[in-house]
């Protein structure tokens, strides 16, 4: 099949000519099953040809809107200009040379970058990696070894990825471990602020997680804290104010690196650079991947220069950590992020949203909660009149409504009963206004 050209010139429309997913999506789904693995699953069979602006068109000819970013990856729009370019001038000139062997600026100059983006005004520096969860790994590695400690406190809900520790550090069992244990040791859970199911206000929850991590595990044992401050796949939960900052103090006085994990949350998505921002908490590391380099693979690890060099020589790496075309891409991702105030766009969306969502919340009891910050926002579905009876076929009824009516939209939650919404910052108004028109009727029709 010959390339298509994506980006925002794409037609920007919501347009369905067969239905979802199509006979030359349904053929290639085929060829999926026949040649790659089971385990590896897929949400919408639609098989897609081209991206940008706030649409993805498929193989059928279908274009459908994007309300996922990929799970929070092309926030500045698919096949966005400034990346491309970048990309493209990076792949003539070399792909890899690995940066341990021979190095070059493009990784540097993302280091650069991530010193003057990420929270605090500090001494900083960072290590690059391929994925979050390899960002992760390495954020507890950095930890270990400034305070020779091992003990990893996490959070209830927390994803962190599917590497083994990782694994250890997420939540929810099926389908990130489910059969895949024995887990790494050491990792220890402690209760989350979740406003809608504890009623707690910030502090009395950070009280009761440090409670939790003093008591059952104990300080002298802590290593690190590891938190995503707006949670990702566990269900967009944002801690009741307080909650964060309260667990940050407690942590630098007792010496535990405070780990900000912000692969989901970062980069202008939550209408700010980063989700610790909108109440002034500042991480000794923070891990980012996913949104930085506008689709490549790239991830990072930025800290306390303290801390990021307590490392031994040859400590930090990866063959492709770093990887040059990766970089050219995240330099490109944070191009469009300045040029076109990007920060400023995810807070428009996200009252945009807001609006639509609070109107549906009136309509539909099933809408327990609505949430989030910027252009990360979610409804938590519950049995009506309930908030704690989590309503999982509904919201996976709506899903597939949406996903029928040629918007692609995902769910999350450690019950499974939230749907997020994630869309580019490159989406139009108008489309994200039909958008949740189209959400609208799939709450009408599934009731
Ligand atoms: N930390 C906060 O959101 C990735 C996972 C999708 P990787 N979330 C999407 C899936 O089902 O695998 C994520 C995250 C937070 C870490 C990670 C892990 O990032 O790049 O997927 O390894």
């Amino acid at each position: 099949m010959t390339a298509q050209t994506g980006g925002p010139g794409l037609p920007q429309e919501r347009r369905l000519v067969t239905e979802i997913p199509g006979p030359a999506s349904a053929a290639a789904l085929e060829r999926k099953r026949a040649h790659v693995a089971d385990g590896v699953g897929t949400m919408l069979p639609v098989f897609v040809t081209a991206a940008g602006g706030g649409v993805i068109v498929d193989v059928d000819g279908n274009s459908l809107i994007d309300l996922g970013s990929g799970i929070a990856v092309t926030t500045v729009g698919n096949a966005a200009p400034s990346v491309t370019r970048r990309v493209h001038e990076q792949v003539d000139a070399f792909t890899h040379t690995c940066f341990m062997i021979t190095p070059y600026d493009g990784y540097v100059d993302v280091c650069a970058a991530l010193t003057e983006l990420t929270p605090g005004r500090h001494a900083k520096k960072s290590a690059l990696f391929n994925s979050g969860a390899e960002a992760v790994e390495n954020a507890v590695k950095i930890a270990r070894a400034a305070t020779g400690k091992d003990a990893v406190g996490v959070f209830d809900h927390a994803y962190h990825g599917r590497t083994n520790l990782t694994m250890a550090m997420t939540a929810k069992n099926m389908p990130y471990k489910h059969g895949f244990g024995p887990f790494a040791g050491e990792v220890y859970r402690a209760p989350l602020s979740y406003p809608l199911r504890d009623g707690l206000s910030g502090e009395a929850a950070a009280a009761r997680a440090i409670d939790h991590l003093d008591k059952q595990v104990g300080v002298d044992n802590l290593a690190c804290v590891v938190i995503e401050p707006i949670l990702g796949e566990g269900g967009f939960v944002v801690p009741a104010p307080g909650f964060l900052p309260a667990l940050a103090d407690w942590c630098r006085d007792r010496g535990i690196v405070f780990v900000a994990d912000e692969i989901q949350s970062g980069f202008c998505r939550t209408g700010d650079w980063f989700a610790c921002d909108h109440e002034g908490v500042v991480p000794d590391l923070v891990t980012t991947a996913k949104g930085i380099a506008g689709g490549l693979p790239l991830a990072a690890v930025t800290g306390r220069a303290e801390l990021m060099d307590s490392v031994h020589a040859g400590g930090l790496g990866g063959t492709y950590g770093g990887n040059p075309v990766a970089c050219a891409a995240a330099l490109g991702a944070m191009e469009e992020m300045r040029t076109h105030d990007l920060v400023a766009r995810a807070r428009a969306i996200g009252d945009r949203m807001l609006t639509h969502l609070e109107k549906l919340r009136a309509e539909h009891p099933a809408i327990a909660d609505v949430r989030g910050r910027g252009a990360m926002m979610a409804i938590e579905l519950c049995a009506p009149g309930t908030t704690t009876e989590p309503d999982a076929a509904r919201a996976a009824a709506v899903n597939a409504a949406c996903h029928r009516a040629g918007v692609v939209t995902l769910t999350c939650g450690t019950w499974g009963n939230v749907f997020r919404f994630l869309p580019p910052l490159s989406i139009s108004d108008e489309l994200l206004d039909e958008a949740f028109g189209v959400v609208g009727e799939a709450f009408a029709t599934t009731a």
